[in-house]
């Protein structure tokens, strides 16, 4: 990320442009202008958003498409930054394990053709991303998952490695002396990204990479690498993509429906928020989970809604990164 972003971002907030901005030091040590703020949702191409507070993974995306790459492009080289980050506990690299100890990703992409890949349960493969990318692209199938999936990495030039950090494999074996298992609210799921991106000729890809719920069973698959409910695109209407609870997205079909909803006439705003209202009027206990959706339409415009507090979204545009706090349910 260029400082000199920040410093721009930095000074547009200190003139009142961004309301109640708090800067917010990121991990590359520069920092960006991270603001609480009601979501913004003006039109501008191109554009890149994305789940929680990524100004690196976006600012990668942001560089693809200024090169005149497509929009797939951007979101595979983007996610790759946050599934090679070490320190990001909830995607590739150094993602929390399963509770057995196993470290297993989820994956998927989508194209402006509406050509979907995806990978299930895969492990030892740092980029899942860009395995899913291959079985879009190289496959006759969508999904793949487990040892399939890897074995169909390895015969496509990805290296086996041990994802299981010093740090993970630590913060496991403290889960394991009380093994109690209970979704904690944005902090299991920090960092896992949704990735939404409209190159300059308009078109639209998405994709979301995750090691899914910490300490989750062995063999349980979240919604992220599933069509429609981690992910949709629909290159005449736009785009969402969704992080939190996966078993709650997957029974709402949330990405799908907030498609639809964009279809018949919402706004991306609207469609988000119809989107998280669906989950919590079904479920008495939605004080006890979150679930983030972020949103895109053909014109640029931008939503994104949770059911709590600290959900994180980041984009650019407009030449400038931004990361805010969008409006949620629960207040
Ligand atoms: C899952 N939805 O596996 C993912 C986790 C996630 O931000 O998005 N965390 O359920």
């Amino acid at each position: 990320m260029k400082r000199r972003k920040f410093i721009q971002n930095a000074s547009l907030s200190s003139l009142g442009v961004v309301a109640g901005a708090t800067a917010l030091a990121c991990k590359d040590e520069t920092k960006t202008n991270t603001v609480k703020t009601e979501n913004k949702t003006e039109g501008s191409l191109p554009l890149v958003i994305a789940t929680w507070n990524v100004p690196n993974a976006t600012a990668k995306a942001w560089e693809e498409l200024q090169k005149g790459n497509s929009s797939l492009d951007a979101i595979e080289q983007g996610c790759k930054i946050e599934e090679a980050n070490a320190e990001g506990q909830s995607v590739g690299l150094g993602g929390l394990p399963d509770r057995d100890g196993n470290v297993t990703l989820d994956a998927c992409i989508m194209n402006k053709e509406g050509n979907y890949g995806a990978v299930v349960y895969l492990q030892n493969i740092k980029h899942p991303i860009s395995v899913a990318r291959k079985v879009m692209e190289e496959t006759p199938h969508v999904i793949m998952a487990g040892k399939g999936a890897e074995q169909f990495a390895i015969s496509q030039g990805f290296e086996p490695e041990n994802l299981l950090t010093e740090a993970s494999k630590k913060a496991w074996e403290q889960w394991k002396e009380t093994s109690q298992y209970k979704p904690i609210i944005n902090i299991e799921n920090h960092d896992t990204i949704g990735m939404l991106a409209i190159d300059s000729n308009g078109d639209i890809a998405g994709g979301c990479t995750t090691s899914g719920l910490a300490y989750k069973m062995a063999g349980r698959v979240g919604d992220s690498p599933i069509i429609g409910s981690g992910l949709f695109i629909d290159n005449e209407i736009g785009g969402a993509t969704a992080t939190g609870l996966g078993e709650e997205v997957l029974k709402t079909v949330g990405s799908f429906l907030i498609v639809e909803l964009m279809r018949q006439g919402k706004s991306p705003q609207e469609a988000c928020e119809e989107a998280i209202s669906r989950i919590v009027t079904k479920n008495p206990n939605f004080k006890d989970f979150q679930v983030g959706y972020i949103a895109v339409n053909k014109k640029g415009e931008t939503g994104a809604y949770s059911i709590h507090e600290g959900f994180y979204v980041s984009t650019y545009q407009e030449d400038m990164a931004k990361s805010y706090m969008p409006e949620f349910h629960n207040k």
